[in-house]
């Protein structure tokens, strides 16, 4: 662990000089650290004014080291990107105004090969989400701007996205860093209908959906005689690629997730369609109820044999798609196994092999997808004790991981050996995730909003069932 650790007593006084910094009066009063909700904006307030002085610009804080990171040669900046909802969602709005003024200087003529998952929940999605609360048409531009440049890379044979496009020239490139040459994984393939939806939505142009449905299908009609996908996929020939397994982990989660979540905006019924066959072969035959816990397994995609006992946090994403679509005695069920994995170390390891009983990657980014998974529950079922889980993770986070500057990853939940660095999710998902959960449906209505995998906010009445029909052209 860091010794740089925060001391409660120096705790208010930063916070207090960080809200001055942020012009945000009109909500200062949070300076008082009167209740857990305003205590998390306060760290957001913290953590962003942390990122804003040492790395600016940069893609990604490293905390420790006070320096900015960028994932490509050239920065794209992404830490704001994601740090907009959240801002939006706490009230601060002036903080957030100087985002979309950031988002609208810039130019996206860049020659530079981005992954194309990676940028779109994260940078589209961003766009989207200052749209969503902006209206200001010339961001609607630069988002339109920003999507154009990545849709060449759905011009493929089988219509799924190259693993990268270069964003000057439209250019696309394989995954050669695993020497497979033009391959992607299921999430990479088809984790596109919410943000190419909501922006035929809004540009009134169904191109945008129309390609990531036909990524989906792609998926989907691929399928093995059981009903199940593999998880690596040749986007020129559409063959499955390397081991032939399904799982729920990443590499697949957001495929799934997005076919319920763009349903329910977007009521396309071959979408749900594809859902109802789909959830009904992950019940079938990666569910594993083992020593008394419930988890959803590795297992053979043409045969449905168990081929591994083993997770990764990601999948705790999934209680949360469970809940929402109606199933929340699994649901419960699911989220206990990751609650029972998070309180052996104090946060969860990226894998863990129940089967063994032993971590096979011990490093933790601080990823939301359990916190997710508990406040949807706690908002379906209205129980407490999802409330009390997300009290703990927020205390056990602020524990192992909370620095001068804002928080950091670990490189081991058995150690929790300090590593500088702090995902740009930490900004859009885990301290929003955090927020809403303690601050109640007064200040945001679950409800009333739709998460992308980002946890980019939307509103589900933004969009006419009958509208969306027309304008996305299914
Ligand atoms: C996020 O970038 C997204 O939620 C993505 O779908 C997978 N998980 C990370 C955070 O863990």
């Amino acid at each position: 662990m860091s010794t740089i650790k925060f001391l409660g007593s120096v705790l208010l006084a930063v916070v207090v000089v960080s809200c001055s910094t942020t012009g945000d009066s009109q909500k200062d009063s949070s300076s008082i650290q009167s209740s857990p909700a305003d205590e998390v904006r306060n760290e957001m307030i913290r953590s962003w004014e942390g990122y804003k002085e040492y790395a600016w610009s940069y893609d990604v804080l490293l905390p420790l080291s006070k320096k900015g990171f960028n994932w490509y040669d050239e920065s794209l900046g992404i830490s704001p990107y994601d740090a907009y909802s959240t801002l939006m969602v706490m009230g601060l709005e002036e903080e957030a105004k100087k985002i979309e003024e950031y988002a609208l200087s810039m130019d996206w003529d860049k020659d530079v090969y981005v992954q194309v998952f990676e940028v779109n929940i994260r940078i589209l999605g961003g766009l989207l989400a200052i749209y969503e609360y902006s209206r200001n048409p010339a961001i609607l531009e630069k988002v339109r701007d920003f999507a154009d440049r990545i849709l060449p890379a759905f011009d493929s044979p089988t219509g799924i996205p190259y693993h990268s496009v270069n964003l000057r020239t439209g250019q696309t490139a394989g995954n050669k860093g695993d020497g497979k040459g033009n391959v992607v994984n299921v999430a990479q393939a088809a984790t596109y209908l919410m943000e190419f939806g909501i922006l035929s939505y809004y540009t009134e142009d169904p191109k945008y959906y129309q390609a990531a449905k036909r990524a989906t299908k792609a998926v989907f009609d691929r399928k093995s005689e059981i009903g199940l996908p593999g998880e690596n996929i040749n986007v020129e020939s559409g063959e499955w690629v390397g081991m032939r397994w399904h799982h729920l982990q990443a590499g697949v989660d957001a495929y799934y997730e997005y076919m319920y979540k763009s349903w329910m905006i977007f009521p396309d019924p071959e979408i749900k369609a594809i859902w109802d066959y789909s959830i009904e072969k992950i019940n079938m035959y990666l569910t594993d109820d083992f020593e008394g816990r419930r988890y959803y397994t590795i297992v053979d995609m043409n045969t449905g044999e168990v081929l591994k006992r083993s997770v990764s946090l990601y999948d705790a994403f999934f209680p949360a798609i469970q809940a929402i679509s109606g199933d929340l005695e699994a649901a419960e069920l699911n989220q206990k196994s990751w609650d029972w994995l998070w309180d052996k170390y104090g946060l969860l390891p990226t894998r863990y092999h129940y089967g063994e009983d032993t971590v096979e990657y011990g490093n933790s980014e601080l990823n939301p997808e359990i916190i997710e998974s508990a406040y949807y529950l706690h908002q379906i079922t209205g129980k407490e004790e999802y409330l009390d889980m997300i009290r703990k993770y927020w205390a056990d986070i602020n524990k192992c991981c909370k620095n001068e500057v804002a928080y950091n990853a670990v490189k081991d939940v058995r150690t929790m050996e300090d590593r500088d660095y702090l995902a740009t999710y930490f900004y859009a998902e885990t301290l929003k995730y955090f927020y809403i959960a303690f601050a109640g449906k007064e200040v945001f209505d679950f409800n009333e909003h739709v998460f992308n995998t980002e946890a980019h906010t939307f509103r589900r009445d933004s969009f006419d069932p009958a509208l969306a029909k027309i304008r996305l052209g299914y």
